[in-house]
């Protein structure tokens, strides 16, 4: 299997999030990046190539212009009020703050605008944030072409990670929703309809949320139950689809503590879903952090499970793109990401 990646992805390096009650260390670190891509590079997993460069068409069709706009200026406009430190939200607009005819307003000031598109005070935004988050989404786009054109799958590491991601918002340290525009990209290329799995730990609620009234991509996400974790407000599983949309999208919410053997009657539901759905391709969002020792996790998967993840997931038997999203237990994350590539591969 090719892997996709840009040494851009350094270019983001928040220094902190705001974390129950006090600024942590971010999670969502280069060094993420950096232990994946020697990992692929030890196993020989395959090629690694750079990014081609798409442009916006690709990112418009799934995201609204506003938010592309903001976030390509959103580093200047802090930077220019004097501040030096990286780019935080500290307030937002609860739907019931400007209800009905009041409508919602957009501040010409900065602070107004990162709580106008940011769903959390966890996405921090810098100098080099824009260019780091097109990189990744050009690594998704360079990946999804490799697969469109014939290659049974590639591996798409990008980062930032896009799943909390969606048209009109940002957040859950995710800018624009890779897995998302590369499904559209699918799409546009022909694919009648494709299928995103979401198996990072946290619900894809950015996904969810930009193909809700679709029938031509179906989406899925098994994560922790949204009553006890981020993103909290979406998640459930009574959430199916609207309009077009209803009965393609499917929520799996499982437990605190959940292990391998309950995941994977979960993974069997959601594969089984995209089998009888007739998917022409398959995403996945790749998220590692449903690891046993993942810093702001509560899964219990282990090393050997993500081969076992790998080789469900080659089950489906479609051409399948998958694109990293979350896992912060930093040391492990290079074998556990590159267990599951390679338990897929091995199905082949
Ligand atoms: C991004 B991805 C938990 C706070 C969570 C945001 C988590 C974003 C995860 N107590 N803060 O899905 O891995
Ligand atoms: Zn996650």
């Amino acid at each position: 299997m090719r892997t996709v990646f840009s040494e851009d992805h350094r270019l983001q390096d928040g220094k902190h999030e705001l974390l129950e009650g006090q600024f942590m260390k971010a999670h969502e670190s280069p060094s993420r990046a950096e232990i994946v891509i020697e990992r692929v590079r030890s196993t020989k997993l395959g090629e690694v190539l750079s990014p081609s460069d798409f442009g916006l068409d690709p990112i418009l069709k799934v995201h609204d212009k506003g938010l592309v706009d903001f976030l390509a200026v959103a580093w200047d406009e802090w930077a220019a009020t004097g501040r030096t430190f990286d780019a935080l939200p500290h307030v937002w607009p609860v739907p019931g703050l400007s209800r009905g005819a009041l409508g919602r307003r957009i501040s010409d000031c900065i602070d107004g605008k990162l709580g106008h598109y940011a769903i959390d005070a966890g996405t921090p935004i810098m100098s080099g944030t824009w260019a780091a988050v097109k990189a990744s989404a050009n690594v998704a786009l360079t990946a999804q072409k490799l697969v469109a054109t014939g290659e049974r799958s590639a591996f798409a590491l990008c980062r930032p990670p896009g799943h909390h991601a969606g048209s009109d918002f940002y957040g859950g340290y995710c800018f624009l929703n890779n897995a998302g525009i590369a499904a559209q990209a699918f799409r546009d290329q022909g694919a009648k309809r494709v299928a995103i799995l979401d198996v990072d730990y946290h619900h894809g609620n950015g996904t969810q949320q930009m193909f809700y009234e679709r029938d031509d991509v179906l989406t899925i996400s098994l994560h922790a139950d949204p009553r006890q974790e981020f993103p909290y407000f979406l998640g459930y599983a009574d959430e199916m689809g609207v309009g077009a949309g209803e009965g393609y999208h499917m929520n799996l919410p499982l437990p605190w503590g959940t292990d391998w053997r309950a995941y994977a009657e979960a993974l069997e539901i959601a594969l089984k879903r995209i089998r009888q759905y007739g998917a022409e391709a398959l995403v996945v969002s790749l998220g590692l952090d449903t690891f046993e020792h993942d810093p702001i996790s509560r899964f219990k998967l282990v090393h050997d499970d993500y081969q076992r993840l790998g080789d469900r997931i080659a089950w489906a038997d479609l051409p399948t793109l998958f694109v990293m999203e979350g896992g912060y237990a930093v040391e492990a994350l290079g074998v556990n990401t590159v267990n599951v590539l390679m338990g897929f591969e091995q199905r082949t």
